[in-house]
């Protein structure tokens, strides 16, 4: 499922290239499920949880976005919360986490519709969430072919292990901020860079590559006429705790059933680990 130099690969680069984890069928219906709630969305849409309200494009919002989302997909379809006990998927995350089980942060669809897009710039993922340590993993799956003029993630290898980038050099640079001592950050210089700045990860639909939370990664414009539509999954290492004092405004906030310095788990926040892997394909 897993080879250890590819573990090694992650480790000293922060993302991995992996390969086909689903069949053109099992595409074919997470492509279905997604046009379902395109359609709730553009009538109107569901306001059943809050991220759907603020995560969610809908028919009334004409603005030009880098990006489109729908956040927590597993929420509304049959087959994203079954992609969640997806056994080569969860045996991965485990394995690149060092972790007996992952629990999903959160799921979401990011698509780049053809002349409705644009350049996404360089970033971390980890400062935007409310949680306590960088052991986080993204699966980005394509359910569209990716590729350089379509819009496919590009990164910048080792940037999450660089000590210009970790946590405590974050923190620093945004004390520094405050007190107006400096007034752009390497992190800042490196966001405006073109995403051809960074290694481009080409992989086919059915196919996915992961990266680290802490690793630089930014797509470029979709300049085709082919949708580029990828399911990303965001998970945690067994332990993962709140941290509101890191964008603790987060949309997903005031869903926690748990408070700031305890364990993140609670009902929407899923556990997937490799004993459970007997479920997938019975839905
Ligand atoms: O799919 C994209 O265009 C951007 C995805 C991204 O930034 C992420 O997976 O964290």
């Amino acid at each position: 499922m897993i080879e250890q130099k590819q573990v090694r690969f992650f480790q000293q680069n922060g993302y991995l290239k992996y390969g086909p984890v689903l069949d053109v069928e099992e595409v074919e219906e997470l492509r279905d499920g997604l046009d379902r709630v395109i359609q709730i969305e553009q009538a109107g849409g569901d306001d059943s949880e809050p991220e759907f309200h603020f995560g969610h494009r809908r028919g009334d919002d004409s603005s030009r976005r880098s990006i489109t989302q729908f956040v927590n997909m597993w929420k509304r379809e049959p087959a994203y919360e079954r992609l969640l006990h997806h056994p080569t998927i969860s045996g991965i995350l485990c394995a690149l986490l060092s972790t007996s089980q992952v629990r999903l942060w959160h799921d979401q669809i990011i698509s780049k519709p053809p002349d409705d897009n644009d350049h996404f710039q360089f970033h971390q993922d980890f400062y935007f969430w409310p949680l306590d340590r960088p052991e986080i993993v993204t699966c980005w799956l394509a359910l569209d072919d990716a590729t350089v003029d379509s819009g496919c993630m590009h990164v910048i290898p080792g940037s999450h292990a660089d000590p210009r980038f970790v946590p405590e050099a974050h923190r620093e640079e945004q004390q520094a901020k405050a007190a107006n001592e400096i007034m752009e950050s390497e992190r800042d210089k490196i966001s405006k860079q073109p995403a051809s700045f960074g290694t481009p990860v080409e992989i086919k639909a059915g196919e996915c590559m992961f990266h680290h939370c802490l690793n630089f990664h930014a797509t470029p414009p979709n300049i085709t006429q082919n949708q580029r539509r990828a399911h990303i999954m965001i998970f945690m290492a067994k332990g993962t705790r709140v941290n509101l004092s890191q964008s603790g405004n987060h949309v997903l906030v005031p869903g926690f059933e748990v408070g700031h310095g305890e364990e993140l788990v609670g009902k929407g926040f899923p556990a997937s680990e490799p004993k459970l892997w007997g479920n997938w394909h019975q839905g």
